[in-house]
């Protein structure tokens, strides 16, 4: 098989494209798909400053890798979230990378703000699965951090499978808030920082491959709390219908980013208020993190 830009040997080969690429290729194909996305979708404008959230994954190293090749000013924020051997070897990887490309990395470390506890102990207390605490902390963390450093805006490696999956399972069972809720680029709003996904466009196979060829070294282990989660269940589903109609992920987006407004029309926004405790944007009069950390801080 030749690559489709330079007629040198492919590598890959990229069904939902009908190409295939070489590994030089392979880059500036998605440099350029990257690009694009974030003129397309008005995700970021020249000089702004980035928080990229790290995981230490292939998505947001990668993610954290090509804003840096398109000249933006990018630093890490990596959220040790307190989960074992995974959250160790995950800061590794983050550190390893900043360090190699001399940019910024700033670390929040969960424990540090409940008093030692980390996100399992956090979630038993609570009485809570792990993944809705940590999405929680995550956010708010994240976003404190943001407003923190001055930064313009926060930046996730979300990529394609994992907006085709929330997708689907928002479809199914019609949550309308949250369909209306989803979007490439979330506003800022007073203490809420604006949040982008560049790689909305981009598979998670892309995505490998794009790590494999830069020589970025990523965590492989997946979040032991990952497994059996619903997400794998869409994604895995939404791969046997991509196998079958290569493009048909892509298309199921780029299908929703054009009816985004229908669904804009019904979905109820609620109204936001500072909370009390520490003056995040919240539908209540107390932050769902300040409640948590009540509820979980009282245990101690
Ligand atoms: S890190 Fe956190 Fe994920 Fe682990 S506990 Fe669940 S939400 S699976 S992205
Ligand atoms: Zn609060």
């Amino acid at each position: 098989m030749k690559c489709r830009m330079c007629g040198g040997k492919a590598v890959i080969k990229l069904p939902a494209h009908n190409i295939g690429l070489c590994s030089e290729c392979l880059i500036l194909f998605l440099r350029r798909r990257v690009e694009r996305t974030i003129k397309r979708l008005r995700l970021l404008s020249p000089g702004e400053k980035i928080l990229v959230a790290i995981s230490g994954g292939k998505d947001s190293l990668s993610l954290w890798d090509l804003l840096l090749e398109l000249g933006y000013e990018a630093e890490g924020l990596y959220i040790d979230l307190g989960i074992g051997d995974y959250s160790q070897k995950s800061e590794e990887k983050a550190v390893g990378f900043a360090q190699k490309r001399g940019v910024g990395l700033q670390i929040v470390r969960v424990k540090e703000h409940f008093r030692g506890l980390g996100i399992p102990e956090i979630a038993r207390r609570a009485g809570r699965a792990p993944c809705s605490v940590c999405g929680l902390v995550k956010r708010y963390l994240m976003n404190q951090a943001g407003k923190k450093g001055g930064f313009d805006v926060i930046a996730t490696g979300h990529n394609l499978d994992d907006e085709v999956s929330f997708l689907l399972s928002n479809l199914l069972s019609w949550q309308r808030e949250s369909l209306a809720r989803q979007a490439p680029s979330l506003p800022d709003r007073q203490s809420l920082l604006r949040k982008v996904k560049p790689l909305v466009l981009c598979s998670e196979r892309e995505m490998a491959a794009y790590a494999f060829v830069r020589g970025i070294d990523y965590i492989l282990d997946e979040c032991p709390y990952s497994q059996g989660s619903t997400s794998l269940r869409y994604k895995s589903v939404l791969n046997k219908l991509e196998e079958h109609s290569p493009g048909t992920k892509l298309h199921f987006y780029q299908g929703f980013l054009k009816n985004r407004s229908l669904l804009k029309m019904t979905g109820e926004e609620p109204e936001l208020h500072p909370c009390e405790g520490c003056g995040y944007l919240t539908p209540a009069q107390i932050c769902s993190f300040c409640r948590l950390r009540e509820r979980v801080l009282q245990k101690v």
